[in-house]
């Protein structure tokens, strides 16, 4: 049995890649942790107590960050709707989230159980505050799966950036260089052919399970959403394919290593996640303004390329129990 943590700002992606780490029957859930991103904190939170609930599970869920770390919190309601889940006046959930801080319970988890993974849906905010916390949280973390970034230079939020990143670009910064063993799973891999087709839509929906139906439903204004700024039909989700490769590392197809660095600095170029992907940081042209990320030596895999026939599969199965 693997032991799963999950940082989410828990939109209606978010909800489909929860869904998948709790169906998966060699996976424990040991938390889910919120964050501020798409939503607000406690619209996050209430999303996540929500989404175990469709789930049929009592996964503890921590509240943490309620904005990034030194700048104002932007959301994305454009894409999500104002609840995150498409408004469609989904129900409070059942249950509260623990009293705990989120921050508290990923270092106390991490230190309970060395080698777990970290799966980050959202700003990376939460887990810069552990890194600050506990020196030895990098250490302890076995794999830390993040969906974020555009390592193909082509943004969702601006043409430069991917949201997560962006929005918390300093706490991006941080986790980058620090010793989290980063996979990263960027905007990119869920385009294109990993976008769910209708005919892929209709196939869930006839699965007929109430997970089915609310991953399909919650999405419906992202759907919108993501034509309207692509221009490409179908239903893609960004979240599900970052844990698509937490599930099954596998399924991303060609990864490479390299040193990343966030731009923090400039307004246009914001939250950009700049790989050296022919390794040239230490060349002379390239080793001051690469000093940084140089002296923190730590490089990120990059996953570039990724079996979509295999994720779809895996998110149909883990909808239709
Ligand atoms: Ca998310």
């Amino acid at each position: 049995m693997r032991t799963f943590l999950i940082d989410t700002d828990t939109a209606s992606d978010d909800a489909v890649a929860i869904l998948m780490a709790l169906a998966a029957p060699d996976v424990r859930v040991a938390a889910l942790t919120t964050v501020a991103g798409n939503v607000g904190l406690e619209q996050a939170t209430r999303n996540a107590l929500y989404t175990a609930e469709i789930a049929g599970s009592d996964v503890p869920v921590f509240k943490g960050a309620a904005a990034p770390l030194v700048r104002r919190h932007e959301d994305a309601f454009w894409f999500h709707g104002r609840d995150g889940f498409g408004d469609r006046g989904y129900p409070p959930p059942r249950r509260a989230a623990e009293r705990e801080n989120a921050i508290d319970a990923l270092v106390r988890l991490a230190e309970a159980e060395p080698g777990l993974t970290l799966v980050t849906l959202g700003p990376l905010t939460n887990i810069a505050l552990a890194l600050a916390r506990d020196p030895g949280f990098a250490k302890r973390i076995g794999r830390c799966v993040v969906m974020g970034g555009a390592p193909c230079c082509e943004g969702n939020v601006t043409p430069a950036a991917e949201y997560n990143i962006w929005v918390d670009p300093e706490a991006a910064r941080r986790a980058f260089r620090s010793e989290l063993p980063i996979e990263m799973v960027g905007w990119h891999v869920s385009r294109g052919a990993s976008v769910l087709d209708e005919q892929e839509i209709a196939d869930i929906l006839l699965l007929d399970t109430p997970r089915a139906h609310f991953a399909i439903d919650c999405n419906a204004l992202a759907k919108e959403a993501y034509f309207t700024q692509t221009g490409q039909p179908g239903l893609s989700l960004a979240d599900p394919t970052a844990m698509a490769v937490a599930l099954d590392r596998e399924i991303g197809i060609s990864w490479s290593r390299h040193f990343v660095e966030i731009e923090c600095a400039s307004e246009l170029t914001r939250g950009m996640t700049i790989v050296d992907r022919l390794n040239v940081a230490a060349d002379d042209s390239n080793k001051l303004s690469w000093r940084d990320a140089l002296a923190a030596g730590v490089k990120a895999d990059v996953c570039w390329t990724f079996d979509a026939g295999a994720y779809k599969a895996m998110l149909k199965r883990a909808l239709s129990g």
